[in-house]
């Protein structure tokens, strides 16, 4: 095995392994944070609010976490373990120090540390930033991935790009959504270590050719690119009390220096140094999932700096172990592409095995079928990424060569399977014909990729027998399902401390690491001290969360009222707008006085609209409207309070989680492709009232059908019934829709501002409204008063509060991961040296 010359005998490496490593008593970690505070930040006074006692409070922790990051990478170097690389363009890390103590297992020690100087841990935790470089479910997810993978031991190294500024923050004026640019970085990042050792060249633009050299092999070359250099910036990801801390790579754009040197030597200096931010640029923003923003150039420039960047550097790491043999770099390597933002890296892979080491097309695409994995996260047509030919072709003209070849083959293969099916060729082609001929992305991971994976089992099914039929029939046993999950660390153990500590003074702490071991607390449901006990934890957190409302919204909500939530995106398959009806029909219950017997209930509707969704922004403005209707209304007070979370994020999922009494989950059958709120709803105790679609399936199965509040059409009723699908008949069938229809179309919502509904309306009424949900109205009433006459048979609510925690054991990312490296990565855990402390 081949070492690298440049590489003097571990004095790190010694040290790392034979020292041993920091204590982690408060006594330590008070001393480092001293010299942190006062040395390197170089303050002197300890006031509340300050960024300073924050990040030196990281710094302390950041050193513990250093030493185990060194030896974690001493480990997987010397059992030179199979790694995977999981690309993504979007990890929703959120706050990461209270995470971080914990898995490290010094939350305690610091908090006492930190108490001696009369400072509060909790108000530290309170001065972080999100790192909020995702949009929502698909990037949250990748964040909990991480954290299972370092829990287990897994030695999987996320990379993603540094965005300067994150998921923008939404502010409501006026009802309406303004959105604010997220400066994350302005107070720095104390997590991050600049690797610019590990710095890597991309390419854009020029010109591909070939010419035949000395040999009389034809060669490739892609000339007169402009090159921008990617810069690492990595952030640990500690296992839960392992030693294991694996790395988050985020590549940040710079300009070369070589960057525009022609306008440099024409003499304008300035203008050649001002356009470095061309290149600048790649990283500056992270781009929110806009459903009709496709086929923009920086998105396409994103994507390929993400691939190019991180398949080179899986290179360097497996050059510095192989040198130029890739006879085992599949052995060595997974890539698991997160949907098909980053597929690029198909073609990618194979030029940098054909260009730059020489590999001919057989091996090199033998290579690249056998290293990456893709993961689908939707069952929308209209959401597949296609991107114009004539953009590859200026933007990267050697890519488009190779997609060319790599289709060229496949579709030569498929007519050798089905001859003369001239319309499946065209069906499963990677190039969808016509004036603007486009790139298929979703093809081009599934062609070269050795597993092909969607989020929940009916995802996955419907993904065989709907948008990837052809595919499945082809090579069925490409295609698998990992049904998502969520981080109990964080989700539970972090955010929610007083559960967390209700359940492990009953059934022990195990469940942190082993999510099943919830089942014990299935004993405990009907134990009318246990029962009570959990209440109690709700009320708290209820109250926790009503104080955090009327701090955003000022509007107050007893703790006591019924707590009805929805957070997510906001998009018109997730059906917030059958939410806002039922306000409404509770609204119009409440003033006819038919709801004597109703329990007060407060709705929470929470998310950020796409800035370019124009039908989503109507909603957000719809729902303000509604609410400000219901909680300024005397007759509503204690009875019904409508409010809309702004600037819902990750930090505000860990407040509102744990205060839920329901969660709802009502997107139209066949449309989510899994949803992961729903899991964190029913880890804290939430009962769920949902449709079948997604995990939601799963859930319901796990909880039994009696925990859970089902309603609405499933995905086989939904052709028929769209067929003669008539919403006005609907609505005049129905008298309690008929008046929460006029209500709305009345203006009474919207008194001076006319028209504000109308979109939203037109749509309910529509016959070819897609989301169906007029369909839906009745039964999701039915299901909401069901729910209101289980919650006020206040034990049985709460056993069944207690059963969903107590059977969420399954929807932990740690199964997600362990099924991931069964029927994918093939990984062996990192076995960290013995020397090791
Ligand atoms: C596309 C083009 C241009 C710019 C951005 C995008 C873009 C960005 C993000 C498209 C989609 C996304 C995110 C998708 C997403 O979050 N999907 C969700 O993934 C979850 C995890 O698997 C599932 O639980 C949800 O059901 C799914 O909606």
């Amino acid at each position: 095995m081949a070492t690298r010359s440049d590489k003097t005998a571990g004095v790190g490496d010694i040290e790392l392994l034979q020292a041993p490593n920091l204590p982690m008593d408060a006594d330590a970690i008070l001393k480092d944070f001293t010299h942190y505070f006062g040395r390197m930040l170089g303050r002197r006074t300890i006031r509340t609010k300050s960024p300073f006692l924050y990040q030196a409070v990281v710094f302390a922790a950041r050193d513990r976490l250093m030493e185990r990051w060194g030896q974690t990478r001493i480990a997987i170097e010397r059992n030179d373990n199979k790694r995977c690389a999981y690309l993504s363009l979007e990890f929703l890390m959120g706050r990461l120090l209270r995470n971080n103590l914990l898995n490290l297992g010094i939350e305690d020690a610091t908090g006492e540390a930190l108490s001696r100087l009369g400072i509060e841990l909790e108000n530290v935790y309170d001065r972080e930033m999100d790192a909020g470089l995702g949009n929502g479910g698909l990037g949250r997810l990748a964040a909990c991935f991480l954290d299972s993978c370092a829990t287990l031991s897994l030695p999987v190294i996320g990379y993603g790009i540094r965005y300067q500024y994150g998921m923008f923050h939404q502010r409501i004026e006026n009802g309406y959504q303004i959105e604010e640019p997220d400066a994350w970085l302005r107070e720095g990042f104390p997590w991050e270590i600049e690797r610019i050792e590990f710095a890597q060249s991309v390419r854009f633009g020029g010109y591909s050719t070939s010419y035949v050299d000395g040999q009389g092999n034809t060669r490739y070359e892609w000339r007169d690119t402009r090159n921008v250099l990617a810069i690492p910036f990595d952030v640990p990801i500690p296992g839960y009390r392992n030693g294991v801390v694996n790395t988050l790579r985020l590549w940040s754009a710079a300009a070369t220096d070589a960057f525009d040197l022609d306008e440099f030597n024409q003499g304008s200096y300035a203008d050649a140094v001002a356009a470095r931010n061309n290149a600048e640029n790649i990283t500056m923003v992270l781009y929110p999932n806009a459903a009709n923003e496709n086929g923009q150039e920086l998105r396409l420039r994103q994507q390929y700096f993400l691939a190019s960047a991180s398949l080179q550097d899986t290179i360097r790491y497996y050059r510095s172990q192989y040198d130029d043999d890739f006879g085992q770099f599949a052995e060595k390597n997974s890539v698991q592409l997160n949907d098909t933002h980053p597929a690029i890296a198909v073609a990618e892979l194979m030029r940098l095995l054909i260009d730059e080491y020489r590999l001919p097309w057989d091996r090199a695409w033998d290579i690249t079928r056998n290293t990456m994995a893709y993961t689908n996260h939707t069952l929308l047509p209209e959401a597949l990424e296609l991107w114009p030919v004539s953009m590859f072709r200026r933007l990267l003209p050697r890519l488009l060569d190779i997609i060319y070849e790599i289709n060229a083959r496949f579709i030569s293969e498929v007519s050798h399977r089905w001859p003369g099916d001239n319309d499946r060729v065209a069906r499963m082609s990677l190039i969808q014909e016509g004036s603007e001929p486009m790139i298929r992305m979703a093809y081009l991971a599934i062609v070269g990729s050795y597993s092909v994976n969607g989020v929940a089992a009916l995802h996955s099914t419907l993904l065989k027998s709907g948008l990837f039929r052809d595919f499945a029939e082809m090579w069925p046993a490409k295609f698998n399902n990992k049904t998502n999950g969520v981080t109990q660390r964080r989700w539970l153990a972090a955010c929610n401390p007083r559960l967390a500590r209700l359940i492990s003074d009953r059934i022990g702490d195990g469940w942190i690491t082993n999510l099943e071991e919830l089942q014990g607390l299935e004993a405990y449901a009907d134990d009318t001290d246990f029962q009570y006990a959990w209440r109690q934890v709700k009320l708290r957190n209820k109250a926790r969360l009503a104080r955090e409302l009327a701090l955003r919204t000022g509007v107050d909500v007893p703790a006591t009222m019924f707590f009805d939530v929805q957070v997510k995106r906001i998009h018109e398959y997730k059906r917030q707008v059958l939410n806002m009806l039922h306000a409404v029909h509770l609204y119009d219950l409440i003033r006819r006085g038919d709801a004597e017997d109703r329990m007060p209930r407060t709705i929470i509707i929470g998310g950020k609209a796409a800035p370019g969704y124009a039908m989503a922004k109507a909603i957000i403005k719809a729902i303000n409207n509604v609410a400000q209707v219901i909680n300024s209304d005397p007759a509503m007070e204690d009875r019904l309070r409508l409010i809309f979370y702004p600037d819902y994020n990750v930090s505000a999922m860990e407040m509102i989680a744990p205060a839920a009494d329901l969660s709802e989950q009502i997107s139209t059958a066949g449309k989510e492709a899994s949803g992961t709120g729903n899991m964190k709803f029913m880890m804290n105790g939430a009962v769920t009232i949902g449709t079948l679609d997604g995990a939601n399936v799963e859930i319901r199965e796990a909880v039994g059908e009696d925990n859970f509040f089902l309603f609405g059409l499933t995905v086989d009723e939904i052709p028929e019934r769209r067929a003669s699908y008539n919403p006005n008949a609907i609505i005049a069938a129905d008298p309690d829709f008929e008046r929460v229809m006029d209500l709305l179309e009345s203006g009474h919502f919207c008194r001076f501002e006319p028209g504000v509904f109308d979109a939203i309306l037109r749509s309910v009424r529509e016959p070819a409204d897609p989301w169906m949900t007029a369909a839906d109205f009745r039964s999701f009433a039915d299901a909401q008063r069901e729910a209101d006459r289980r919650y006020r048979e206040i034990g049985n609510w709460t056993r069944m509060s207690i059963l969903n925690t107590a059977n969420s054991g399954r929807f932990s990312t740690d199964r997600t991961m362990r099924e991931y490296n069964a029927d994918i990565w093939r990984l062996d855990p990192i076995e960290l040296s013995q020397e090791s402390p």
